[in-house]
């Protein structure tokens, strides 16, 4: 039949098409659609007994319409992520029923009993002692699985091959590693941050550095990435009293460099905790690096013993380990101006009564940690960055 946008009227008909839909009375539906780059429906039955979600890619990004054509084919890549990560962490994954190639469309459990992490934190919620370490073990399972201590080398080369992703790969070239630090008409930023922007641009000492980590971006292939791990990307709830972490999304997985999930982690969470410091609610804010770090390699360490190839010996998992942890901290600061100075901005400081102070102290400890993250080689180090914006 071809390729065809679903409107929310034809879900219904869509669903019992797939298959996914034997009730006797249709679901109602309701678009849901929060992202930048797709479409998401709701399907309830009348009694609010069974529920579905489904999403499609469009074929552009859907918050800038046809003039930003993207080719939907970056739903494949979200159900390829999501078949690995199943095999590993399925616990904190949506299920998935089922993916429609030829409509780029995925029919995945109703989170929405779940909340958006990026939504709980702006309304004043504290992360709590799970999230962190649940979204640090999965960037560890999913990354230790797909890399080549997990897996034998000729499978690896036909993961890398198969999860290759030319344009979703280039909006992150684009929008996150280059255009913040250029002229570009996708740039914008509140007017209180205008000379940093401009200093910025002019600053070659980062630029160099920002280059460093966007080559590194483009052609380390270390493991299979979320590749769009922000506090977007992340659902927490409680269902029948136990804590329940969901990471979503993976379109923009690839093979790629671990700490570009880590960093993009923990930017999120340093500007959730600036947020906080400008409307003094500060509470667990500072402790998320710590903790997603910590079980990241915790649970890393832990699969070590498991590799596929032992000529990878401990003194070669430390030297890995901390590579990682210093791209980490690179990217991080990258995904934080982006966010300010970019293209796409978040809510954590666009919606404060006044954004310009902490965005100016993000924008700084981003700065500080893309040009200084050979230096910084601890959770200390970084918090003392944190500290000494005053
Ligand atoms: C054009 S897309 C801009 C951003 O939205 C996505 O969520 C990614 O973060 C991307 O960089
Ligand atoms: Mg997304």
């Amino acid at each position: 039949m071809g390729y065809r946008i679903l409107e929310t009227e034809d879900i219904p008909a869509y669903l019992r098409e797939r298959g996914h839909w034997d009730e006797a009375a249709d679901p109602e539906v309701r678009e849901v659609s929060d992202g930048n780059m797709n479409r998401v429906f709701l399907a309830t039955s009348p009694a609010g007994t069974h529920s579905l979600a489904v999403k499609q890619a469009l074929p552009w990004v859907r918050v800038a319409g046809p003039s930003w054509p993207m080719n939907p084919d970056r739903a494949d890549a979200e159900a390829r992520a999501y078949d690995q990560v199943a095999k590993v962490a399925p616990d904190k994954i949506p299920a998935i029923h089922g993916y429609d190639p030829e409509n780029y469309a995925l029919v995945m459990e109703d989170m929405s009993d779940l909340e958006v992490l990026r939504t709980l934190l702006n309304e004043g919620a504290a992360y709590g002692p799970n999230t962190s370490a649940r979204v640090g073990e999965f960037v560890a399972q999913l990354s230790f699985a797909t890399s080549d201590f997990g897996m034998p080398s000729a499978e690896r080369k036909a993961l890398i091959a198969a999860s290759v992703s030319p344009e979703l790969c280039k909006i992150t070239e684009d929008v996150v590693l280059s255009e913040p630090y250029i002229e570009h008409e996708h740039n914008h930023w509140h007017e209180g941050v205008a000379d940093l922007a401009a200093k910025f641009r002019a600053d070659a000492r980062l630029r160099t550095e920002v280059a460093d980590l966007r080559h590194t971006f483009m052609t380390t292939a270390q493991a299979l990435l979320h590749g769009d791990l922000h506090t977007g990307s992340i659902m927490v709830g409680d269902r029948e009293g136990a804590p329940v972490v969901r990471v979503f999304d993976p379109e923009f997985s690839f093979v790629g460099p671990i700490g570009y999930d880590l960093g993009l982690y923990w930017a999120n969470a340093l500007v959730s905790e600036e947020r906080a410091w400008a409307l003094g609610s500060l509470s667990d804010h500072g402790d998320q690096l710590r903790l997603s770090w910590e079980a990241f390699e915790t649970e890393f360490r832990r699969l070590w013993p498991t590799r596929v190839d032992t000529f990878f010996d401990d003194a070669y998992l430390d030297r890995f380990l901390r590579r990682v942890w210093t791209e980490s901290v690179g990217y991080a600061g990258t995904e934080i101006i982006r966010r300010i100075i970019g293209f796409a901005h978040l809510t954590d400081l666009t919606t404060l009564p006044d954004p310009a102070p902490a965005s100016r102290r993000a924008l700084l400890l981003g700065r500080e940690l893309i040009v200084r993250r050979e230096e910084l080689r601890d959770v200390t180090a970084v918090r003392e960055a944190v500290a000494s914006l005053g």
